[in-house]
């Protein structure tokens, strides 16, 4: 693994799941100081510069981290305990979500739920969920979400950067499977 690859998967560690076990405090939408991530990061043996940081984000397939005004925030995929406040806005007519076959049962009874995040993952179009979908062991399915139904249904949707869209979860009826 390559110094950026551990760099990148012990930020999104931090500021998705464990922030205490870095000494990080999130505020409610998910940001800390960057001079504190780059401490925790230097703690944890991995000494690194913002430079490097912002380097590594612009160099990055997938945007997973956002820097503003000396702060760092992940964009989704959070797990911590408290909930990352999220604007809600009006999602197209119809998102995406990547997952495998294994699971279709259970999510045509439950509807798609955020499982161990705080907020369903879904995607602007098939493609980019089927690079979601594929990072699992068995056959690819692809759900296509009634969103703006859902929405106009009081289903809470939040966009993100590069095609990302998370959501509250989705009840089945809103679900072609
Ligand atoms: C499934 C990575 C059973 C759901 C990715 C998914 C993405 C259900 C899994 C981002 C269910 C949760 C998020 C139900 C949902 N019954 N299974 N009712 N409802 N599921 O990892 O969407 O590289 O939390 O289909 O690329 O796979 O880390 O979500 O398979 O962008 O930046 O439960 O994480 O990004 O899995 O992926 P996840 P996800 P990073």
């Amino acid at each position: 693994m390559t110094d950026a690859i551990k760099i990148s998967k012990t930020i999104s560690h931090a500021l998705r799941h464990a922030p205490l076990e870095y000494n990080l405090h999130l505020d409610n939408e998910g940001w800390v100081s960057l001079a504190s991530l780059l401490n925790a990061l230097n703690d944890k043996g991995l000494p690194t510069t913002e430079e490097a940081i912002i380097e590594m984000l612009a160099k990055a397939e997938k945007k997973r981290f956002q820097i503003l005004d000396g702060k760092i925030r992940a964009y989704y995929g959070h797990s911590i305990e408290e909930k990352i406040v999220k604007q809600a806005s009006e999602p197209p007519e119809y998102l995406y979500h990547g997952t495998i076959r294994g699971y279709l049962e259970s999510i045509k009874e439950k509807g798609l739920l955020s499982m161990d995040r705080q907020y369903v993952h879904l995607s602007i179009d098939e493609r980019t969920a089927k690079i979601v979908g594929s990072r699992r062991a068995g056959e690819l399915v692809i759900i296509k979400v009634k969103a703006k139904q859902a929405f106009n249904n009081q289903v809470l949707f939040y966009k993100e950067e590069n095609g990302i869209w998370l959501s509250d979860s989705i009840p089945p009826i809103y679900l072609e499977c």
